[in-house]
């Protein structure tokens, strides 16, 4: 059986880190039966990031590179009938969902003061004292490091929410008034944009992504629609 290295379940979400609840997604979508790594720890991680998986004794890390590898050696039940053009649309969504958009949610959770307790209190509640005393905070400035190299760190906070709204204002356009992402078959898009939908929609900051997100009443049904199909 697969197993799913990840964060625990957080704020309600399968994953408050939207790469692990897109894998998690990806395998229910699939039918294929996986099982949670008890205890596990990202900084053993071969890429120090979560998700990975192993299957059959071989570990995968990284949420693209675990779909690739699933399609090659459990079937491609999603994707194997989209066109060439399709998978384009669908990489290019794909694109805009984990390089663009993660980082202006990666901002408001890290980056802005008011949000950052509740971000701490989430993510690191488990840990034991000491490593609880310092640990937070090293972890956030590397993040806000992340954040500034990648480039987005570096434009004003109405900038990054204007950026952000964009992004969402284009999914939720494109996705209109279709059930899932690509048309009326779900494919492996949906894993992704679920995972990151719901993250904006369903988590506990009350910030503009996330009241601009629920302006759009499509955006909102798809994901109880994505809920409903694959959680129930
Ligand atoms: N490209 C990776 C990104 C995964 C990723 O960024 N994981 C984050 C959580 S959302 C992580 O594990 N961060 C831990 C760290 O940076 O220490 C994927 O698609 O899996």
């Amino acid at each position: 059986m697969i197993t799913l290295y990840q964060f625990p379940p957080a704020w309600g979400l399968p994953n408050a880190s939207a790469f692990c609840m897109k894998v998690e997604t990806y395998l229910r979508m699939a039918g294929l039966p996986y099982q949670f790594a008890r205890g596990a720890d990202v900084r053993k991680a071969p890429k120090g990031k979560f998700p990975v998986i192993e299957d059959n004794g071989k570990l995968v890390p990284d949420s693209g590179f675990i779909i690739d590898y699933l399609k090659a050696t459990h079937g491609d039940p999603l994707d194997g009938r989209l066109t060439p053009a399709e998978q384009a649309v669908a990489l290019a969504v794909r694109r805009l969902l984990e390089e663009h958009l993660y980082w202006c949610v990666i901002y408001s959770r890290w980056g802005v003061e008011e949000h950052w307790a509740i971000t701490k209190a989430a993510f690191f509640a488990g840990l034991p004292a000491p490593l609880r005393w310092f640990v937070p905070e090293l972890v956030r400035k590397s993040q806000l490091k992340a954040l500034y190299r990648q480039g987005i760190g570096r434009h004003a906070r109405d900038e990054i929410y204007a950026l952000g709204k964009a992004d969402i204002t284009a999914l939720a356009d494109f996705l209109a008034d279709k059930p899932f992402f690509l048309g009326e078959q779900p494919s492996s898009l949906d894993a992704t944009a679920y995972a990151f939908l719901a993250n904006i929609l369903w988590q506990p900051l009350a910030d503009p992504l996330q009241a601009h997100a629920r302006t759009f009443a499509n955006l909102g049904r798809y994901c109880e629609r994505m809920k409903a199909s694959y959680y129930a």
